[in-house]
């Protein structure tokens, strides 16, 4: 049993999300913790929203209400809606709890001590009609690089440049919009990254197991040089910097990409203070995130789309990194690329695309964890269309493992009752059944432990798949009127995969996995573990006069005309007021 911490990239807090926030970090992390907890170890799974800088600023903005009360509805939402998904987290927190205020002076802190903190003094832009900084996305304007006239101050949209606010031409206020803007001074703490560039790249330089697209990403930003970041911002909702390590950035408040990473461990300790008090609490979160106390022995896995990577591979390491301390490093990082709508961006104010609460209203929410984990986005982009969530739900889950866990239910309640049947011994058929079987479970935990996705559900899709192959060869339909006896054994061997495939497709499918593990409840839901084990557990358990309660149907079929209806519900033609 080994101990594994794993986390996905924080959800900003504006909003609800779309599917391609979820399978690009919430929904393959939940996967992969189910899966390792499925597999008989320790799992630590957390997540939080992510709820400084000007997303929440300006959503706040947007819906005129305050900041802490519209993070704190919006939190709320989230979390329910994660829930729903079957996102199985131990804790789900807030950048903006006392825990990540705390353990986010003390990193400042300790980077201070250090040495790899400065405070400089900056041009800023600044807004006279609204009487404050316009830092990051609170100014707009033309993008030095592409001309493209609605890049933010801190990134463009359109080429991807990173960009200060002062670079923009014509700047104007994402605020009220207005042009009268001048540049001021203002004294910013930065993290001097350009002194432990060669630090990171050492410790990069040891994951040479880390996937292609995560290391070049590393690379890129190590060989352009890695500059020194400006850490704070003059904005009013954020973590306070403490006046007394950094008097002359008073007022001002952390960046948010330096205190939403150091939310991982804030969650973790929000985790540990919900289930221990005082020196217990401390020990509980030591175990995960210190090395000296008891981390050593975890397995770190990060979650994330492709451009939070550089965040998680080099400015977060250089927190941890330059505090001196014996924190815990990301040690497996899995990132995704886009997953788009028709080739189009998902786009809350077009109303195009498909949101976490829209899908929910459609279809259950196992049929969307299988069509986007085996449809995900991981060597490239990948589109969502509406024909290949069509085929995921009715061919894969209703005419495959629908049907085989249908078909082998309803000739057993129909021919022998509510029990196991019994039967003889097994014949050449079924030791290559089950040679196959354990063959398609190996490719499976394979993909799973090498965190491939796709090929994961490939090969439970074929693990499925080999039980309806078995009927078809076995045909106890038509046996039954002849040999009791070999039907019997046919239904018995039926069952027993219907019940690995209830085991195997817990990460994927967990609801409907659950129901058909409560099919056989003299095994109960914790009995077998998705390992090598497996077959030979299964067999051994599931035997001849066991009750078997049949688990009625899996998944619904989605009709032809409902696909078509919702293609053109959520294809952004109609406005809808946002
Ligand atoms: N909230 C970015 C995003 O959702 C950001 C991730 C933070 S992870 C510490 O794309
Ligand atoms: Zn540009």
């Amino acid at each position: 049993m080994a101990r594994h911490l794993i986390t996905s990239a924080l959800p900003y807090i504006n909003g609800v999300k779309h599917l391609g926030n979820l399978v690009g970090s919430m929904l393959p992390a939940d996967v992969y913790a189910r899966y390792l907890r499925a597999a008989g170890h320790e799992v630590l799974a957390i997540c939080a929203t992510d709820e400084h800088g000007t997303p929440a600023e300006l959503g706040a903005h947007a819906e005129g209400m305050d900041v802490a009360e519209y993070c704190t509805r919006h939190h709320e939402t989230q979390r329910q809606l994660g829930e729903r998904f079957g996102l199985s987290w131990d804790h789900f927190g807030r950048t903006s709890a006392p825990q990540n205020h705390y353990l986010t002076a003390h990193f400042a802190r300790k980077l201070k001590e250090q040495g790899f903190t400065e405070v400089r003094t900056t041009t800023q832009v600044y807004s006279i009609a609204d009487g404050r900084f316009l830092p990051d996305r609170y100014v707009v304007g033309t993008c030095p690089n592409c001309d493209y006239e609605r890049a933010r101050g801190d990134q463009c949209e359109n080429c991807g440049k990173q960009l200060e606010p002062t670079q923009l031409i014509r700047p104007r206020s994402a605020l009220s919009g207005s042009e009268a803007i001048e540049q001021r001074d203002s004294a910013h703490v930065f993290l001097l990254q350009s002194v432990l560039a060669e630090r990171i790249r050492e410790w990069v330089d040891t994951k040479d197991h880390w996937p292609q697209l995560t290391r070049s990403i590393a690379y890129k930003w190590l060989d352009e040089g890695l500059e020194d970041r400006g850490i704070t911002r003059d904005l009013a909702w954020g973590i306070p910097v403490d006046p007394d390590d950094f008097p002359e950035a008073a007022g001002k408040v952390w960046y948010v990409w330096f205190d939403a990473p150091i939310g991982y461990l804030a969650a973790t300790r929000e985790w540990a203070d919900a289930n221990h008090s005082g020196d217990a609490a401390e020990a509980a979160f030591d175990r995960w995130w210190r090395l000296e106390r008891g981390a050593d022995d975890v397995t770190y896995t990060q979650f994330m789309g492709k451009d939070n990577v550089p965040f998680h591979t080099l400015s977060f390491p250089a927190t941890i990194i330059g505090s001196g301390e014996d924190w815990k490093l990301v040690d497996r990082l899995k990132s995704f690329n886009w997953l788009t709508y028709y080739g189009g961006k998902f786009s809350t104010s077009e109303g195009r695309g498909v949101f976490m609460s829209d899908a929910l209203e459609l279809a259950p929410a196992d049929c969307w964890r299988w069509y986007l984990m085996a449809n995900a986005p991981e060597s490239d982009d990948a589109s969502f269309t509406w024909d290949l969530f069509g085929d995921a739900v009715n061919k894969d889950l209703v005419g495959t493992f629908g049907n085989f866990v249908n078909r082998t239910a309803t000739q057993v309640t129909r021919h022998f009752g509510d029990e196991v049947p019994s039967g003889g011994e097994d014949e050449s058929v079924e030791d290559e059944l089950w040679a196959r079987v354990g063959a398609r479970l190996r490719d499976y935990t394979d993909a799973l432990d090498e965190l491939q996705f796709r090929r994961a559900a490939a090969a439970l899709r074929a693990l499925w798949a080999e039980g309806n192959i078995y009927l078809e060869e076995r045909e106890p339909w038509r046996t039954v009127k002849v040999d009791r006896e070999r039907t019997a054994t046919t239904l018995r061997t039926a069952l027993q995969v219907a019940c690995i495939h209830s085991v195997a497709s817990s990460p994927f499918v967990p609801e409907a996995a659950a129901r058909l593990a409560a099919a056989f409840p003299q095994a109960g839901p914790d009995k077998f573990a998705l390992d090598a084990s497996l077959v030979g557990a299964v067999r051994a358990s599931v035997s001849s006069g066991d009750s078997f309660v049949a688990p009625g149907l899996l998944f619904d079929k989605i009709p032809a005309e409902d696909l078509a209806v919702w293609s053109d519900r959520f294809s952004g033609s109609e406005s809808t007021g946002e």
